[in-house]
């Protein structure tokens, strides 16, 4: 037997935000602090903040709009962050909400059940809370028996995670993995940084992982081999974490929330994502040209056209690399995972295609897929 991905869930938020409105909140936002501030400005003690652009963030990174969870706030320039409701020790937490919503659609996908999962791993780049598990709360909600666990691996974490479930059904350990991603990622956005405004958006994926021995589903895909890496990079960094409380700094600095240098992680991920590809094709003597889909890490448009075209000498079509940042913008791990759900039905008996993540860490990750 071998280890199977038998069904994909995505669960969408119903708000959105378009470019344009990003754009017009963040920009009289700017304008107001920077009259606010005239005197300092004037005097060279502080730094006008420059206005942003709907046609500047489309053309360096082919984001057109993204979801979010709560559009309540977002926009108001009087607060620059979502509204979440606090919620009671019983009442279901925002991230187990979207966790199970994309878990479910996963288990009908796959056609199965709770009966039939044993472990249930929520991988992301954020959890709202350390314990107990969001993990745990997702398999009570579900009634699953067995054990959850929460991992962290930012942008890698659906294909880190996806490795940790394809090795407990290769051991045998595990009868039906699920492996959800709530990428709630809109808390830890600066809406009044210029240059990351524009980049991240929320979303939910789950993946069913099981043996070939119990698979029945129409649309399954044998794992013909994992492989992840890391890297240590400071280029992608949120200092915010629970010691923040002990060191006194303000919980709310821009330090504290994501913040990068794009264009190093630009030059640096993507030869490593193409190499890493590149390799994990030839250790199972597969050639590039054999590929027929890459579900490709969604942060930037140029860098998955950049990918493609160092592995294939000319640049992906939308057929083999489907594009979703356009309308999801990056949901960190789970945009890979998003381009799979939209993007892996058409596919006939013994196609490849592999699930490629690169990003903060830096990590990198990937799975080979063999439709059945
Ligand atoms: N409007 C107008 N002008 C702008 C804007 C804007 N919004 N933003 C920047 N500019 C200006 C800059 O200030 C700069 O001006 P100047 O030349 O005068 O200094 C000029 O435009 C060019 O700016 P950049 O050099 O920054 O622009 P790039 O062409 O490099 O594009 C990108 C910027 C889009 C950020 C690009 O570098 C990129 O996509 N890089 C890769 C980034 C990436 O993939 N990062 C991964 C991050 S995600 C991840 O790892 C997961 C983390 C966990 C999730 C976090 C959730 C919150």
């Amino acid at each position: 037997s071998s280890v199977v991905i038998s069904g994909v869930g995505l669960w969408t938020p119903t708000h959105s935000i378009s470019n344009e409105e990003l754009v017009s909140s963040y920009n009289a936002w700017a304008e107001h602090f920077n009259l606010e501030n005239q005197t300092a400005i004037e005097s060279g003690d502080l730094e006008a903040k420059p206005l942003s652009s709907a046609d500047f963030i489309e053309k360096v990174s082919g984001i057109k709009s993204r979801y979010i969870y709560s559009k309540e706030g977002t926009l108001d320039i009087s607060r620059m962050r979502p509204i979440l409701e606090a919620r009671s020790d019983e009442q279901v937490s925002h991230q187990a909400e979207m966790a199970i919503a994309a878990a479910t659609a996963a288990l009908k996908a796959a056609n199965k059940t709770a009966a039939d999962i044993d472990m249930v791993i929520v991988s992301c780049a954020y959890t709202q809370r350390s314990y107990p598990a969001i993990a745990i709360e997702v398999q009570a909600a579900l009634g699953i028996q067995g054990f959850g666990f929460d991992m962290l691996v930012a942008c890698s974490a659906a294909t880190f995670g996806l490795e940790r479930a394809a090795d407990a059904i290769k051991a045998g350990s595990s009868k039906g993995v699920l492996v959800i991603n709530p990428e709630l990622t809109s808390p830890q956005v600066n809406y009044m940084d210029r240059d990351s405004h524009f980049i991240f958006g929320d979303v939910a994926t789950a993946v069913v992982v099981e043996s070939s021995a119990t698979c029945q589903s129409a649309h399954a895909f044998d794992v013909l081999g994992t492989k992840s890496v890391t890297s240590y990079s400071n280029n992608i960094r949120s200092n915010f974490g629970y010691v923040t409380r002990t060191t006194d700094e303000d919980p709310y600095s821009a330090d504290k929330l994501f913040h990068q240098n794009g264009r190093k992680v630009f030059k640096e991920v993507c030869p490593m994502a193409a190499e890493h590809i590149e390799s994990h094709l030839q250790s199972h003597g597969i050639q590039v040209s054999e590929l027929k889909r890459w579900w490709l890490h969604q942060a930037n448009i140029n860098m998955n056209l950049l990918i493609s075209r160092r592995l294939l000498g000319r640049d992906a079509t939308l057929e083999e690399a489907p594009i979703v940042l356009d309308e999801y913008a990056n949901t960190a791990s789970a945009g890979s995972i998003i381009a799979f759900a939209k993007h892996h039905e058409d596919l006939t008996a013994g196609d490849i295609g592999v699930i490629c993540s690169f990003g903060a860490g830096y990590s990198i990750g990937s799975l080979i897929l063999r439709k059945r």
